[in-house]
């Protein structure tokens, strides 16, 4: 085992920019057998590539390609992204919509990995190995939180985050798998963690006391060691109810998978507690009083600085003529490019700012809707439409609204938005807001 190079990899990962870093060598993940119950309930929902490579993301060893020869450690890194959070009266504001943390930056993705490729390289010189490792960052069949707590990098919390018991769960998780053998981190001892994947699966109780496992080694000095105990403060704030029970999230319920990941339509019945969020959510995160600790201060990698634009644009803004960029794929391109918005495209970011004019109900938008119900993809169509009803069950007897669904219906074939601009104009149990 070589303990300099340890001690050299993170020194160079801390002047890379990474806040941690974490040695543990390749085995079985954890908590696979979890993660295979979890997908065959189908909580994966539209994210099939979760389905796909299950050898490799029970042993990523198996990732390794013919030139590799055998990844024998798993280089953990970790990099705090969260500088200052939005004022309340922001935060609040119906009128704009609020981005989750992690993406009010340039992508990470982008960020991260060339400084992924620039540790491996040191690695390599280092050790004379002449062909690179592997460099992962969400890219590759990993299941990172759960590396990342076997590398004792911080402990898994009952909302599915990585909390760090310093800083919080405001992280970003990489990785760089290598074939050296490097000295690594005491890690989170397994025999610990031992709850039944069924009950698991089921959902266990909220308030139990599941404060058993440790974190045997802080990275930094003073760090305590973190469990969540009875805390159940995340369970009770989604506003969703994503959670089937501690450690175990249904993303199709949740705000961050439908405004990220899912190309439908949200299910009707979720629309409304979604609020003005359009990019992910941080609601579980933001009550977690692990997060409390936090000293706000700049990310190490300024690439993930948060942009004030995109943090908690106001909602009306992308659908003006001199920069339509919900409307226009040039103009959310130009806007957006480089940075995760991209993800859910621009058909996806404009159902969402749909869903986010309806929770705020102001005859205001109606002219921006009868644009978004003029769009060329149906499942934004559907949703302009229901933000319609929205805005008539708020304001009875608002003439605008029902001529506009009206004149909707006139001119859609689409038989899902025609039986969305229904419920608009008449709601599930008949006529509201009628003129
Ligand atoms: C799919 C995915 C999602 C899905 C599903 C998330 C989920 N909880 O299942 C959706 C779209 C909902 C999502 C949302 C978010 N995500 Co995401 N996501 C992923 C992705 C690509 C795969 C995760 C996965 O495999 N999910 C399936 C479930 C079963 O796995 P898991 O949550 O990782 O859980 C593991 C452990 O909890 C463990 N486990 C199971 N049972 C038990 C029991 C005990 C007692 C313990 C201790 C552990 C444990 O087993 C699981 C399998 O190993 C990872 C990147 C990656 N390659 O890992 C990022 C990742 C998890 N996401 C990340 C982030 C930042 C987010 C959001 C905060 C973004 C946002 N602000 O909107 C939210 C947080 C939502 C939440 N509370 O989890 C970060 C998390 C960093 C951290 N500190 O934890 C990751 C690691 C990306 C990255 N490279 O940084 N995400
Ligand atoms: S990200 Fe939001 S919607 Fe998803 S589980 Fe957390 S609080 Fe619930
Ligand atoms: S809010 Fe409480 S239960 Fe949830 S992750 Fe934080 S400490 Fe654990």
């Amino acid at each position: 085992m070589d303990r300099s190079l340890s001690t050299q990899i993170k020194q160079k990962a801390r002047t890379l920019g990474f806040d941690h870093c974490r040695i543990v060598p390749t085995a079985e993940a954890p908590h696979f057998e979890f993660f295979q119950a979890w997908l065959a309930r189908g909580s994966a929902g539209e994210m099939t590539y979760l389905l796909r490579n299950q050898e490799k993301r029970r042993c990523p060893a198996a990732l390794a390609s013919a030139n590799q020869n055998r990844l024998r450690t798993m280089i953990i890194l970790g990099v705090d992204y969260h500088q200052v959070g939005l004022p309340v009266d922001i935060l609040a504001d119906p009128s704009r919509g609020i981005i989750a943390s992690y993406a009010r930056g340039e992508d990470y993705h982008e960020q991260i990995r060339p400084l992924l490729y620039d540790l491996d390289a040191f690695i390599a010189a280092e050790s004379g190995r002449t062909f690179p490792g592997k460099c992962l960052v969400d890219s590759a069949p990993l299941l990172e939180r759960d590396w990342a707590q076997l590398s004792g990098l911080g402990f898994i919390g009952k909302n599915c985050c990585l909390i760090h018991p310093r800083l919080g769960s405001w992280l970003l998780l990489a990785c760089v798998m290598v074939p050296e053998e490097i000295d690594p981190d005491p890690s989170q001892p397994l025999g610990s963690i031992s709850l039944p994947v069924e009950s698991l699966i089921a959902g266990l109780p909220w308030d139990g006391d599941y404060g058993e496992w440790k974190i045997p080694a802080a990275e930094e000095d003073g760090a305590d060691p973190g469990t969540c105990g009875k805390c159940s403060r995340c369970l009770a704030a989604c506003p969703t109810g994503a959670f089937v029970g501690p450690y175990h999230l249904d993303p199709r319920r949740c705000i961050s998978y439908w405004t990220i990941e899912a190309k439908g339509s949200v299910p009707r019945e979720l629309r409304r507690l979604f609020g003005n969020r359009i990019f992910g959510c941080d609601i579980c995160q933001d009550v977690c009083p692990w997060n409390r600790r936090k000293i706000f201060r700049q990310p190490g990698i300024p690439g993930l600085t948060a942009r004030a634009e995109q943090s908690a644009p106001p909602l009306l803004e992308g659908f003006a003529e001199t920069d339509p960029y919900w409307l226009a794929d040039e103009a959310f391109t130009a806007r957006f490019q480089g940075t995760p918005i991209l993800r859910p495209g621009r058909s996806g970011m404009l159902r969402n700012v749909c869903v986010a004019l309806g929770n705020w109900g102001s005859a205001d938008s109606l002219p921006a809707l009868a644009k978004a119900a003029a769009d060329r993809s149906p499942v934004v169509r559907i949703h302009a439409a229901w933000a319609v009803g929205e805005v008539l069950r708020r304001n009875r007897g608002l003439t605008e609204a029902g001529e506009l669904l009206d004149d909707l219906l006139n001119r859609e074939s689409d038989p899902a938005v025609i039986e969305e601009i229904h419920l608009a104009k008449y709601g599930q149990g008949g006529r509201h807001g009628l003129t």
